[in-house]
């Protein structure tokens, strides 16, 4: 297959002199791709993204997380068009595959963004793309003629890479279609490439600062205080029954059972004394446990 490719790159050179004006995003979300670290901006072109060519880079994650933002070091498209390019999250089946559809399949899609080009001065662009993914191999790709884009860009090859990455390319005019793993180093540059960027952080569906990964118990109560396991005090001792089976004995037991786990919450210093006091005055006026 052929690679589209903007003609700007010779213009590169003369544009090193601008790398002391960019300064890196702060770090606050994990990394969880980068496939090069950011060149100089440049006023250069790149790898074409267009309604006919669909850049990528997959990405695996071990464990849930909550992607945060998804970007890469982007330029105009041929003779500095823009526009809106769309970027999206893929399902894959596995760390070698490919969207199974052409492009994609129904479902496979998880989440998508537009991303405004930037015109003139190539960037590192990364915008809010929140989704949660469950463990599993992902593909972050960009493109247009879908999801409300209609614009062109290019991804920049003056990056310094991080690994030695491939790049899944869906090329429309191809007959057919097809994707391709696509190894894209600059024109006479080694070990530069493509920059693609995915962040985010652990997963925490029930939003009680315990990441899904160490979170004994799920489906906390918004606004519930938890202990280090992500159990809140109703969670550990339930109305219903205790957590080990069968329905309480009496009204008194389930009472002191309240009363232990607050006292434990109140020496941990997640509760006051005050709230620790009506928590107990809550459970001896509850039916829990009457018969
Ligand atoms: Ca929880």
């Amino acid at each position: 297959m052929k690679l589209q490719i903007n003609s700007k790159i010779i213009d590169r050179v003369l544009c090193a002199a601008l790398v002391t004006l960019y300064s890196t995003f702060a770090k606050a979300d994990t990394v969880i791709l980068e496939t090069a670290s950011m060149g100089s901006p440049c006023n250069c072109g790149g790898i074409a993204i267009l309604s006919s060519q669909f850049l990528g880079s997959r990405f695996h994650i071990e464990e849930a997380m909550t992607i945060t933002r998804v970007g890469g070091h982007l330029t105009s498209g041929q003779n500095g068009t823009g526009g809106e390019i769309f970027a999206a999250i893929v399902q894959l089946a596995g760390p070698d595959a490919f969207p199974t559809g052409l492009p994609f399949a129904p479902g496979e899609v998880l989440a998508t963004t537009l991303i405004i080009v930037p015109v003139g001065l190539s960037a590192d662009v990364l915008v809010p793309l929140p989704v949660t993914l469950q463990p599993g191999d992902y593909l972050l790709v960009f493109g247009s003629g879908l999801f409300g884009a209609t614009g062109e860009g290019s991804l920049t090859t003056v990056n310094p890479a991080l690994s030695e990455p491939v790049f899944p390319v869906y090329n429309a005019n191809n007959s057919p279609p097809s994707w391709v793993d696509y190894p894209i180093t600059a024109f006479g540059q080694t070990n530069r490439t493509l920059r693609l960027v995915v962040e985010g952080v652990q997963a925490d569906g029930d939003g009680d600062g315990v990441p899904d990964v160490s979170d004994s118990c799920p489906g906390t109560l918004k606004g519930a205080v938890v202990d280090a396991n992500g159990c809140s005090i109703d969670q550990l001792v339930p109305c219903d029954g205790p957590v080990s089976g069968g329905i309480w004995s009496s009204h008194g037991t389930y009472v002191s059972a309240v009363s232990e786990t607050a006292e434990q919450f109140l020496t941990d210093g997640r509760i006051t004394e005050d709230q620790k006091n009506a928590i107990i005055q809550a459970a001896a006026q509850s039916s829990c446990g009457r018969k």
